[in-house]
């Protein structure tokens, strides 16, 4: 009897008039910039659901996509204010005196999908995430396979001496700036969400993405041409503010912790399947993939991120490299 009363008690402090259903005691924020077919928003949904279960419903998470809680770089910023609370990020962290976070997208750094995982989900792996914790405040709960990295255009480009004058959207990344540059192209940096109007309205002349953002972001509308540069294989970052986090009970951080292992586990599978897919995509829509000198690409970028480079982000670099 003690303990029906005091459930009825708990009932009522919170607040459970609404059919027995608890409103949620935290409401966490969650964007990126995809739109809602990419596997990362798939992903996110899958956290989502993950951290309501796990947490009767005491946790919500609110997944906003197509950066509509901001630009990359804001949302950012936001975790740190709190408008926001957890994001997928990556490379543009590098602008967050993260010099380690580069080497999550370092130019021909990676060499397949074998290694990603070996790099990423190993020691490696956790001495960028702890770097970006300690230093940013940014906890990464998961990280995400990416496609390899290609650049599109309205003109067929195999050799990097055809870039001459190209006006280039890159994200806001020092180091890919630093390595179109030497490369022979403009790069302009731009938040994604800006892309397509961009191109369509021939402000810049091209972009660099994996398949699936190419995809998604009805890029081939646009672009004719995929040029197979794969000069970044990347992976990416779910990070949420280490501040939120720790204002949860011990209960729910476990609920996040293990509702992000899922998602991540959830996200490489699709990645697997997806890949492949959006590759025949593309192929059907009428883009047309070229085969380009990677040679010339890799000993340009090579020589611009070690132009870029310090000692430390070098010696990581060889790191992984070893790997
Ligand atoms: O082109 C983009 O904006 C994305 O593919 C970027 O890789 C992404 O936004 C990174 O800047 C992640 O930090």
């Amino acid at each position: 009897a003690l303990h029906l009363f005091l459930f009825l008690i708990a009932l009522t402090v919170t607040g459970c008039s609404d059919g027995g259903k608890n409103k949620p005691e935290y409401v966490l924020r969650f964007g990126h910039l995809a739109n809602s077919q990419h596997g990362w928003h798939q992903a996110s949904l899958k956290f989502a659901e993950e951290v309501k279960k796990r947490s009767n419903g005491r946790l919500e998470v609110k997944v906003y996509p197509n950066e509509q809680l901001g630009k990359e770089m804001d949302v950012l910023t936001g975790l740190l204010v709190g408008s926001a609370d957890i994001m997928i990020t990556g490379e543009s962290l590098q602008s967050w005196s993260l010099p380690k976070s580069i080497l999550c997208a370092t130019p021909f750094a990676i060499r397949d999908s074998d290694h990603l995982k070996k790099v990423a989900g190993g020691p490696l792996g956790e001495e960028i995430e702890q770097h970006i914790l300690d230093v940013a405040g940014f906890r990464p709960i998961a990280w995400f396979e990416r496609g390899a990295r290609n650049l599109t255009a309205n003109r067929p480009i195999r050799h990097p001496e055809e870039l001459q004058g190209m006006i280039l959207r890159v994200p806001a990344v020092s180091l890919y700036v630093d390595t179109w540059s030497a490369l022979g192209a403009k790069p302009t940096p731009m938040a994604f969400s800006e892309v397509f109007t961009a191109l369509q309205q021939s402000t810049i002349h091209g972009q660099e993405n994996p398949f699936a953002l190419i995809k998604d972001a009805g890029l081939y509308e646009v672009q004719k041409y995929c040029m197979l540069t794969e000069h970044v294989k990347s992976w990416a970052y779910v990070v949420m503010s280490n501040k939120k986090y720790e204002i949860l009970p011990p209960d729910l951080q476990q609920v996040i912790d293990e509702a992000a292992a899922v998602m991540q586990e959830y996200e490489h599978e699709l990645f697997l399947v997806q890949e492949k897919k959006d590759y025949q995509f593309l192929l059907d829509q009428g883009m047309e993939f070229i085969e380009v000198d990677k040679e010339a690409f890799r000993k340009a970028a090579n020589r611009a991120v070690m132009e870029a480079f310090d000692a430390d982000q070098i010696d990581l670099l060889n790191r992984i490299q070893q790997v």
